[in-house]
């Protein structure tokens, strides 16, 4: 069986707000392993083609200010079925609905801001998280 590889980003939200043991600490007690980390303010031009998806969606201007608004924490996580249970640690993308038990159901909330700051991101599907991996490491 593959062990699998995704891209963590501790944003710049849970970066200011102390977070970032927070979230590698539920990474490692769920039995991920953290491969590599770097802390860095994410340029707009790298950004882009990590959101390139959402260019054009409304909340796309937003989001490219909030990311590269301060340092954010980039962490290559590997395990089986990572991709998938990393996404089940991190919960629904709005903090709002999102439930107990998860990062953004428990660490995060609505600030009344247009972009959803929800602390984390963590890659899709496999081809996502090898294209996201390649453009931050
Ligand atoms: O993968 P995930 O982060 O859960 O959500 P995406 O739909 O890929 O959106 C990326 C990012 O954009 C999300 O984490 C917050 C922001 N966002 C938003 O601010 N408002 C939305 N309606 C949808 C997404
Ligand atoms: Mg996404």
């Amino acid at each position: 069986e593959q062990i699998e590889r995704t891209l963590v980003i501790v944003k710049p939200d849970g970066f200011r707000r102390g977070l970032t043991g927070e979230v590698l600490r539920r990474i490692e007690s769920k039995g991920y392993v953290l491969a590599d980390l770097h802390i860095t303010t994410p340029d707009r031009e790298r950004l882009a083609r990590h959101y390139e998806e959402h260019q054009g969606k409304p909340f796309y201007e937003p989001l490219v200010d909030f990311m590269s608004s301060g340092p954010a924490t980039f962490v290559v996580v590997e395990g089986h079925r990572c991709i998938e249970g990393f996404r089940a640690l991190a919960g629904a993308t709005d903090p709002t609905k999102a439930l107990p038990g998860t990062i953004r159901g428990d660490l995060g909330r609505d600030w009344g801001e247009k972009v959803q700051a929800n602390i984390v991101h963590g890659s899709d599907s496999p081809e996502s998280a090898a294209r996201e991996i390649s453009i931050w490491f």
